[in-house]
């Protein structure tokens, strides 16, 4: 058996509803993402087996990240993924650094292989095919405190994420 694994920064529920507006705002792009998943995804590590999985767990055992923010300010489609997403231009050293590390870690262990480096980016819907209108978007602000380890499981209600390891970030 494997589990479906990425690295994310979760959205906090207090941080959900500048984002359900935007999603009212663009209504009809695509199909909107539920709120309990929203998040900012660092690394996408496809299936991972459970020995392997531990040996990921190990790894990253004391993985450090200080507090931070990434402010939003475009919407974007890529239509390869067929996903329309909030993006930041600007992102955190240590935050980038990160997510580079994970991606490479993955690459070296034989997890999934990402072509792009790290574009922070929190989806807002799926299935989207045109491009957004050019309105200009009010910078949206999110404040992340921690990285978790998801679990991505599809169920007959839609994909649910499930924390396996959570670090809190430091100050
Ligand atoms: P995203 O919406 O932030 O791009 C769990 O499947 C999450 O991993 C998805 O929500 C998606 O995050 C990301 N993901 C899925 N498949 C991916 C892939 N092939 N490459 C990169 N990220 C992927």
């Amino acid at each position: 058996m494997a589990n479906r694994l990425f690295f994310a920064i979760p959205i906090p529920r207090s941080q959900h509803f500048p984002l359900l507006r935007l999603q009212t705002q663009f209504e009809g792009m695509g199909k909107p993402v539920r709120a309990n998943n929203f998040h900012i995804t660092l690394a996408f590590l496809g299936n991972v087996n459970a020995s392997s999985q531990q040996q990921l767990l190990t790894r990253w055992q004391s993985l450090a990240l200080p507090k931070g923010q990434l402010q939003f300010n475009q919407l974007q489609l890529w239509p390869k993924a067929q996903v329309l997403a909030l993006t930041a231009n600007t992102c955190p050293a240590p935050l980038y650094q990160l997510a580079g590390a994970l991606q490479r870690d993955a690459q070296q262990h034989g997890l999934h292989h990402s072509h792009h480096g790290f574009r922070p980016h929190i989806t807002l819907f799926r299935h989207a095919g045109q491009p957004p209108p050019a309105t200009a978007l009010a910078p949206l602000t999110v404040d992340y405190q921690e990285v978790q380890l998801m679990l991505s499981e599809h169920t007959p209600d839609g994909v649910i994420y499930q924390p396996i390891k959570r670090w809190y970030c430091h100050d």
